[in-house]
C-alpha cells in the first residue's frame, strides 16, 4: 500500500503502521498536540477533540479556546492543559487571535483546529489568515472547514501536510453544491478533492474515505450507524492528531483514526447497543481498540 489505488484499511495495515511505544519514552517525545477549538456553546466539542488526541497517545496536548471559556474547559478536562485565546466578547475566536496561535503553533508538533468554533465572522477571518502560515502538519474539520467555504483554495496555501475531515455536508459547503450531490459519487468527490487541493481528504460516513494526494485511496470499514451522535467527528479529528504528533505520516493517520475510531465505536456499540453510545463512549473504549490491534 501507498502506490496509487483504493485499499480497504486492514487491521494488519494498522498494527505495522502505529508508531512504536520505545521504553524509552517520555511525554515530549510522543508528540504535542495543539486543539484550537471550541465557543460558547460547543465547549463538548474542543474537550473530545482534546481528549480524542490524549486517548490516542499523544505525549501533551494543549486545548485553545476563547479566553472567556477557558475555565469551562479546565474544570471539564484534568490532563489537557488550557490556554485563553483573545475572544471576540460573543464567546467566540477573535481576529486577533492569529500571532498567539502561531506561537503556540511553533512549540507543538501538531494543530488540530475547527471542532465547534462558530461560524463567527472573525473567527472565520481568524482561521482563513491563520492557515496558510502554519508550520507543523494540520487537521482541520468542522468549522475551521466551512471558514474556508468560497475561498477553498486556502488549503493548496498550506506548506504542511493538511487532513480535512468534512461530513457530506461541509464537503458540499466547501464545493458550493447541494449536499445530495456528494452521497452519490462519494470517491470521486474524495480524490478530486485530495488531487485539487493537496490535502488528505476523509469524507465522512459509513465507509469513510480517506484519498491522498498522491493518488492513494483508503476505505474504512470499521463503524456502525452508533456513530451517528454529536460530537462523534470531534473525537475522530482528536485521535488523527493524535497519532500525527507520534510520528505517523498524513495518509496514515487519517486512515488508522478512522479505523480506530470505527474499532471503538463498534466495541461500544456491542458493550451499551449501538443506538445510546456516546462520543465521550468512544474515547473511553479507545484504549481496548488500539490494544486489540497491536
Ligand atoms: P441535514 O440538515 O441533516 O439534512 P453543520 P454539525 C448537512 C460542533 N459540534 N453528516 C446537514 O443536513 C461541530 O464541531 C459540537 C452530517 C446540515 O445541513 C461544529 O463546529 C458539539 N451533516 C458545529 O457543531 C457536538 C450532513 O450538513 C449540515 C451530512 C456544527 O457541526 C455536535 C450539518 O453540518 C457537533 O460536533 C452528513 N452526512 N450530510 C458539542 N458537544 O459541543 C449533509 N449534512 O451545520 O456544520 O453541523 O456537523 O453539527
Ligand atoms: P461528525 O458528523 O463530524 O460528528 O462525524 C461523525 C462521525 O461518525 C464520522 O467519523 C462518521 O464517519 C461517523 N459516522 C456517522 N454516521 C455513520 C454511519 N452511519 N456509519 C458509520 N459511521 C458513521
Ligand atoms: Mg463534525
Amino acid at each position: 500500500n501507498g502506490a496509487p489505488g483504493r485499499y480497504l484499511v486492514t487491521e494488519k495495515m494498522v498494527r505495522d503502521w502505529l508508531p512504536p511505544r520505545p521504553a524509552w519514552a517520555h511525554k515530549g517525545s510522543c508528540g504535542r498536540v495543539l486543539v484550537v477549538a471550541g465557543s460558547r456553546g460547543m465547549t463538548g466539542a474542543a474537550c473530545l477533540a482534546a481528549l480524542g488526541a490524549a486517548r490516542a497517545g499523544a505525549g501533551l496536548v494543549t486545548l485553545a479556546v476563547p479566553a472567556e471559556l477557558q475555565d469551562v474547559v479546565a474544570v471539564k478536562l484534568t490532563e489537557i492543559m488550557t490556554v485563553g485565546l483573545p475572544g471576540t466578547g460573543e464567546g467566540t475566536l477573535a481576529r486577533s487571535a492569529r500571532n498567539e496561535i502561531l506561537d503556540l503553533v511553533e512549540k507543538a508538533d501538531v494543530l488540530a483546529i475547527g471542532p465547534g468554533l462558530s461560524r463567527h465572522l472573525e473567527t472565520v477571518a481568524l482561521i482563513r489568515e491563520l492557515l496558510p502560515a502554519v508550520r507543523v502538519p494540520c487537521v482541520i474539520d468542522a468549522d475551521g472547514l466551512n471558514a474556508l467555504a468560497g475561498d477553498v483554495q486556502i488549503l493548496s496555501r498550506i506548506s504542511a501536510p493538511a487532513i480535512i475531515t468534512p461530513h457530506e455536508g461541509e464537503m458540499a459547503r466547501l464545493l458550493g453544491c447541494p449536499p445530495g450531490e456528494i452521497s452519490s459519487r462519494r470517491l470521486k468527490v474524495a480524490e478530486e478533492a485530495a488531487g485539487n487541493w493537496g490535502v488528505v481528504t476523509l469524507l465522512k460516513g459509513a465507509a469513510t474515505l480517506i484519498a491522498c494526494p498522491g493518488g492513494t485511496t483508503y476505505i474504512n470499514p470499521t463503524g456502525n450507524p452508533g456513530l451517528a451522535t454529536g460530537g462523534s467527528g470531534d473525537v475522530l479529528t482528536g485521535v488523527i492528531a493524535g497519532l500525527l504528533a507520534q510520528g505517523m505520516d498524513a495518509p496514515r493517520a487519517a486512515a488508522a483514526g478512522a479505523y480506530l475510531h470505527g474499532l471503538a465505536g463498534d466495541m461500544a456499540a456491542r458493550e451499551k447497543g449501538m443506538r445510546g453510545f456516546l462520543a465521550g463512549d468512544i474515547l473511553e473504549l479507545l484504549p481496548e481498540a488500539m490494544a486489540r490491534v497491536e
